[in-house]
Formats: C-alpha cells, structure tokens, sequence
C-alpha cells in the first residue's frame, strides 16, 4: 500500500505526446475504410489468436471512473480504474503512475502534481492533481506490476 507521487519532466511528456502515431496513419490511408468492416466472424475462423498486438495477453488499460460529470477547474479527486483489455474486467494490479499535464500551443506543457492512493477496490485508485486550467488534460498512466503492462493516456475536458 504505497503511495506515489508521480512528476514527469516536460521532455517525457512531449515523447511521449508525439509517439508514433504516424504509421498507423498511413495504413489506415492505404486500406479503405469501408472494408475495415469486414465480418469479425471471417477474423476469428482463420486467426484463431487475436492479431491486435503481440503482448496482449497481459495488457490492461487505466480508465476514468469517476466523475462521469463535467470536471471543474482547480483541485480534483478522480477515481481510476485498471482493466483488462480483452475482458474489460477490473485488474487488481499493484501500482500505477499517473502524470497530469495540459499541452500548450507554443509552451512548455502545463504540469500538475498527483497524488495516487490505493482504494478499496483492488485495481481502483484514487488519482489527487490539479487542474489550473480549463481545457484539454492528459493523464498519462502506466501500470506498475510484475504481471501487467499497459501505458495509455486518458484525456480529460476541464470546464
Ligand atoms: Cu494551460
């Protein structure tokens, strides 16, 4: 039962802001998008292993949990919640990291401290940050487990 306090220098943030989603772009331009709809029933006769990533079987995502509402500007207590990516179940994993920036047009990101504390749902935790502005937010998560991994961001609507 740690709690973690997680900063992540400007640098890494816009790495990981500016990753690659280039080449998945142009694949998609390649094919269609019509027959991206093709029957999944076809899909899972021939490949009987899903063919999403090779690392599926232990992958978990960070979601929002709560609020469902509008987030308002300033202090916010938010309730995150892992999951695994194929199932959609609650993962109990033991740590996560989370960081809270704001990209900025021609600035540094914007920053937040947060603050993670374990709830009493395994696999729940309770994300503390500020929110000093109103706009578009990241929450970059990455799963801290031996068993797990997953890295994804969620983007929060601060009114
Ligand atoms: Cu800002």
């Amino acid at each position: 039962m740690k709690k973690i306090i997680a900063l992540i220098l400007p640098i890494s943030v816009l790495m990981i802001a500016c990753g690659s989603p280039s080449s998945d772009t142009q694949t998609q331009l390649e094919t269609a998008p019509e027959t991206e709809t093709t029957a999944t029933e076809e899909n899972l006769e021939t490949t009987p292993e899903t063919d999403i990533t090779a690392t599926e079987e232990n992958t978990v995502m960070v979601a929002l949990a709560s609020p469902e509402e509008e987030i308002p500007m300033g202090d916010a207590e938010l309730i995150v919640e892992v999951k695994d990516n194929t199932s959609g179940e609650t993962v109990p994993v033991e740590n996560i990291e989370v960081s809270s920036t704001m990209p900025m047009e021609g600035e540094e990101p914007m920053i937040s401290k947060v603050e993670i504390e374990p709830t009493e749902t395994p696999g729940q935790f309770k994300v503390k940050t500020n929110f000093g502005m109103a706009g578009t937010w990241n929450l970059a998560t990455k799963v801290k487990d031996a068993n797990y991994q997953g890295e994804n961001e969620i983007v929060v609507e601060v009114k």
